[in-house]
C-alpha cells in the first residue's frame, strides 16, 4: 500500500512538473534491485555453457522520473566477478534495463548486451536475472578470395591471391597466425565437428597470440600472393601482385622466394605451394595457437586439423551453388564466387570492406577482375 501512495506522489508529481516547465525533481525511493547478468555459449567452444558477465555496465533508466537536465533518470552500475549488479534507493516504478560489454582481443570483438523492463517492487524477488546475447565480430577478415585464374590458355594460376582486412578500430597484430587452403572431403559429420580439416598449414612469423611485430592498422587491407611478382610479364591478363604485403613461400617445394616476406609452409611432407582450387574450395585464417595431425586418406595425404574455437575467419567458395558444403557452416554458412568460371580474371570480395555474417552467399559479390589491397575502381 505504501508503495501505491508513493507512485501516485511521483506520478502526480511528474505530471505537474511536465505542465508548468519547472525544472523535475525526482522522489528519493529505498528499493533495492539485483540483477545477475549471464549468456550461454552456443559454438560449442567455450565451457562452461553458462558464463556470468563480469564488469559490465548495466543502465537503469526510469520510465516515470526524469532529472535536473530534463532527460530520463539513469542509474549504473557495474557487475562484479559473479555477474551481479546492485541498484540501491530507488523508487517505485517502470524502468528499461541494458546491459553492454565490450570485449576485445588481438583477433575478435565481442559485444555482449541484453536489456528487458522491469517494474520496481513487483520485480524484487530475490535476484532478477538478465541472459545476453555474444555478438561476435572478427577483427580481420578474409575480404577477396582470387581464385579462378586469369584469361589463359596456358593453365596459368600462379596469381591466385588472399587479401584481409582490419574490421575493427585497433590495430591488430598477423604474428604466428595460419592461413590454411581447407580439404576437399563432405564428412557426414562436418558440421558437428570441432575442427576443420586441411590440406596446409602456412605460417606468419612471429610470436602467435602474443607477437607484436607485425601490425595491421584499422581499415587496412593486407594482400598475401601466391607468388609476388608481376605476372602480366607472363600472361598479359594476369594480375601484377608485385606489390604485395606477403607472399606464400614453401621452401619444401620448387617454390621461388622473391623479395615479399613470406608466410611460410613449415611441414616438410607438404610440399606444394599455397594453391588453391580454381572453382571450389575454402580458405581459414586461425590464430595459430593450436594444430594437429588428423588422418591419413587413401592416397597416404595426412591431413591437418585447426580448432574452430581457434579460427578468425574461414570463406568457401564455389562456382556451382549446387556442391556440397566443405566447410563447417559455424565457420562459413554459404559460398563465395558463385558462377565465376576458372580462367576468367573474376574475383569475389565482400560487399563492404570487412561485412561479416559468417554467410559468404551474403557477404561476398563477384568483380570482374581482382583488386589487390583495395576495396573500388
Ligand atoms: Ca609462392
Ligand atoms: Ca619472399
Ligand atoms: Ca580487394
Amino acid at each position: 500500500m505504501r508503495f501505491e501512495i508513493t507512485l501516485t506522489i511521483a506520478l502526480s508529481a511528474a505530471l505537474l512538473l511536465s505542465c508548468g516547465r519547472e525544472t523535475p525533481v525526482h522522489l528519493d525511493g529505498t528499493l533495492r534491485y539485483q540483477m545477475s547478468v549471464y549468456y550461454t555459449d552456443t559454438t560449442g567452444t567455450i565451457s562452461p555453457a553458462i558464463i556470468p558477465v563480469q564488469n559490465a555496465e548495466v543502465t537503469l533508466t526510469a520510465v516515470s522520473y526524469s532529472g535536473a537536465d530534463g532527460n530520463p533518470l539513469t542509474y549504473t552500475q557495474f557487475t562484479d566477478s559473479s555477474g551481479l549488479a546492485v541498484f540501491d534507493q530507488l523508487a517505485v516504478g517502470r524502468y528499461n534495463v541494458y546491459v553492454s560489454k565490450e570485449i576485445k582481443t588481438n583477433t575478435k570483438t565481442i559485444l555482449i548486451t541484453g536489456s528487458k523492463t522491469l517494474v520496481l517492487p513487483d520485480s524484487i524477488q530475490g535476484v532478477d536475472s538478465l541472459r545476453a546475447t555474444p555478438i561476435e565480430k572478427s577483427n580481420l577478415v578474409i575480404n577477396e578470395i582470387y581464385f579462378c585464374g586469369p584469361e589463359n590458355r596456358n593453365y596459368y594460376f600462379y596469381d591466385q591471391f588472399v587479401e584481409l582486412y582490419n574490421n575493427s578500430d585497433i590495430t591488430v597484430y598477423l604474428d604466428g597466425m595460419y592461413l590454411c587452403r581447407a580439404a576437399q572431403t563432405h564428412p557426414t559429420d562436418l558440421h558437428e565437428r570441432d575442427y576443420v580439416q586441411t590440406l596446409n598449414l602456412f605460417r606468419f612469423p612471429g610470436e602467435a597470440l602474443t607477437g607484436r611485430e607485425y601490425p595491421v592498422a584499422p581499415g587496412q587491407f593486407v594482400v598475401i600472393a601466391q607468388d609476388a611478382v608481376d605476372h602480366s610479364q607472363y600472361i598479359a591478363t594476369a594480375v601484377d601482385l608485385s606489390g604485395a604485403d606477403w607472399e606464400f613461400y614453401n621452401p619444401y617445394g620448387g617454390d621461388i622466394d622473391f623479395p615479399a616476406p613470406n608466410v611460410e609452409n613449415f611441414l616438410p611432407e607438404k610440399t606444394n605451394d599455397f594453391m588453391i582450387n580454381l572453382t571450389h574450395n575454402a580458405v581459414i585464417l586461425s590464430d595459430g595457437s593450436d594444430w594437429y595431425w588428423g588422418e591419413i586418406n587413401e592416397n597416404d595425404y595426412q591431413y591437418i586439423h585447426i580448432p574452430i574455437s581457434t579460427i578468425i575467419d574461414g570463406v568457401e567458395y564455389s562456382s556451382n551453388p549446387e556442391k556440397q558444403k566443405e566447410l563447417n557452416r559455424r565457420v562459413d554458412a554459404g559460398f563465395a564466387g558463385v558462377n565465376i568460371p576458372k580462367y576468367s580474371g573474376m574475383s569475389t570480395q565482400r560487399r563492404e570492406p570487412g561485412f561479416d555474417t559468417n554467410n559468404s552467399s551474403i557477404d561476398f559479390v563477384n568483380l570482374d577482375h581482382p583488386t589487390p589491397g583495395y576495396q573500388n575502381e
